[in-house]
């Protein structure tokens, strides 16, 4: 990895001493950390330093944990299940499913580490370190585009829907009261899972319903989902249990909207939006699911106009799929690109990632990039001011014979 060069980067001893230990697991940390006195003790023994835990070395045989299984929706494809051809057919793409497998073990812990350690009054950057310095240490990869992050860690709070993430400077921290969705995208050669949830810390329960509201919205669009399903169909699913909720504040009664111009998508390998749109609303896309496709199934709901439009700076990029014909303008540009194509290909990636491999005085290229349709930005995308907004997001396996929650863990 070129990463090491970056300047606001912990350096891999930095992070030792961030990362937390959960007693009942063997994801140890081990080397030279000298911040708690715990850890002092467990350290003075072992003077040599260690490297991070990988997920491969707590997996030695390179087997992961399946996903939830559940079965085909359509009554077509009952007979899918016990079939032994379909299952060989599945065993033929094991490499896949395990890449698959790897990035969700992977997102678990990363976001069981998250939920612990993540307070109010945190800068929103430090919040994005531990996540991203966490993917990091898991995946254990010296290419970032042989395993780790997927896309940049979504950060965004109240109104702000999605693709808020820091860019350096930021000064923006976590508040009380705030409803923060936390997206985080792990990919393993190229298979990327991408898996979201909501945080709040308001314990007067005023968040309740509108959490409630969508995390059962997106159990409804996974469990809906399946071989031969319409798209329509599951966005009619989907709104029917977002919008059979509401919240109240100040005695006042918000019904619960889906945000219609957001929605689910499938995934290609290092592709994160792959041509098919996964609507949470109905809206007659007759196209259906097929076998061997992935989706990530995700719904937003909100207080607002269930409507989302760009806001504030942007940190989100991704380079466009089709630019074999056009041309970066200026020198400067065309060694960007380069970079870009190196370190990330069609990956999303944000300005903090292509600072660590090492960029300086990036901006005016960048622009001029996607100026020329190269590189696609992606700015924050909110609701109106004063809403508040939640999403919850599975990526789901099409297997031949069933479908696989990959994502699923015993917090969502
Ligand atoms: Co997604």
């Amino acid at each position: 990895m070129s990463l090491e060069q970056a300047p606001e980067v912990p350096s891999v001893s930095d992070l030792k001493l961030t990362e937390p230990v959960e007693a009942e697991k063997p994801v140890e940390a081990t080397g030279e950390a000298d911040s708690a006195d715990a850890d002092k003790k467990k350290k003075k023994k072992n003077k040599k330093k260690k490297k991070l835990t990988s997920i491969d070395s707590l997996y030695p045989d390179g087997v992961f944990p399946e996903g939830e299984w559940q079965e085909y929706p359509l009554e077509i494809n009952s007979h899918r299940v016990t079939s032994e051809e379909l299952r060989y057919l599945d065993r033929q793409q094991n490499n896949k499913w395990e890449d698959f497998r790897k990035g969700a073990e992977i997102h678990r812990r990363v976001r069981r580490k998250a939920q612990s350690s993540i307070q109010p009054g945190m800068a929103m950057t430090d919040i994005a370190n531990i996540i991203e310095d966490s993917v990091r240490a898991y995946a254990a990869a010296d290419h970032t585009l042989k395993a780790g992050i997927g896309f940049p860690t979504g950060l965004s709070l109240n109104h702000v829907a999605a693709h808020y993430t820091p860019n350096a400077g930021d000064k923006l921290s976590l508040g009380k009261d705030d409803i923060m969705k936390v997206d985080i995208g792990v990919h393993v050669n190229g298979r990327i899972c991408d898996s979201a949830f909501t945080m709040t810390f308001n314990d007067t329960g005023k968040y309740d319903a509108i959490m409630e509201a969508v995390r059962e919205a997106t159990n409804t669009g996974v469990r809906e989902a399946g071989i031969d399903v319409r798209l329509n169909d599951i966005g009619a699913a989907v709104q029917e249990v977002m919008e059979s909720y509401e919240m109240e504040e100040n005695g006042k009664v918000l019904p619960i909207k889906c945000i219609k111009n957001l929605n689910g998508h499938n995934i290609g390998d290092f592709i994160i939006h792959s041509g098919k749109t996964v609507p949470i609303v109905a809206n007659g896309d007759m196209t259906k699911m097929e076998e061997g496709e992935t989706f990530a199934i995700e719904t937003f709901g909100s207080t607002g106009n269930g409507y989302v439009l760009p806001e504030g700076e942007c940190s989100h990029y991704a380079l466009n799929q089709n630019i074999s014909d056009l041309r970066p303008p200026t020198e400067r540009a065309l060694q960007l690109l380069a970079n870009i194509q190196q370190h990330f290909g069609t990956l999303p990636w944000c300005r903090r990632y292509l600072e660590r491999t090492g960029e300086d005085k990036y901006l005016l290229a960048l622009n001029q990039l996607v100026r020329t349709g190269i590189v696609e930005d992606y700015p924050p995308i909110a609701d109106i001011k004063g809403s508040y907004t939640a999403q919850f997001e599975h990526t789901i396996l099409l297997h031949p014979h069933k479908k696989e929650v990959v994502t699923r863990g015993d917090d969502y």
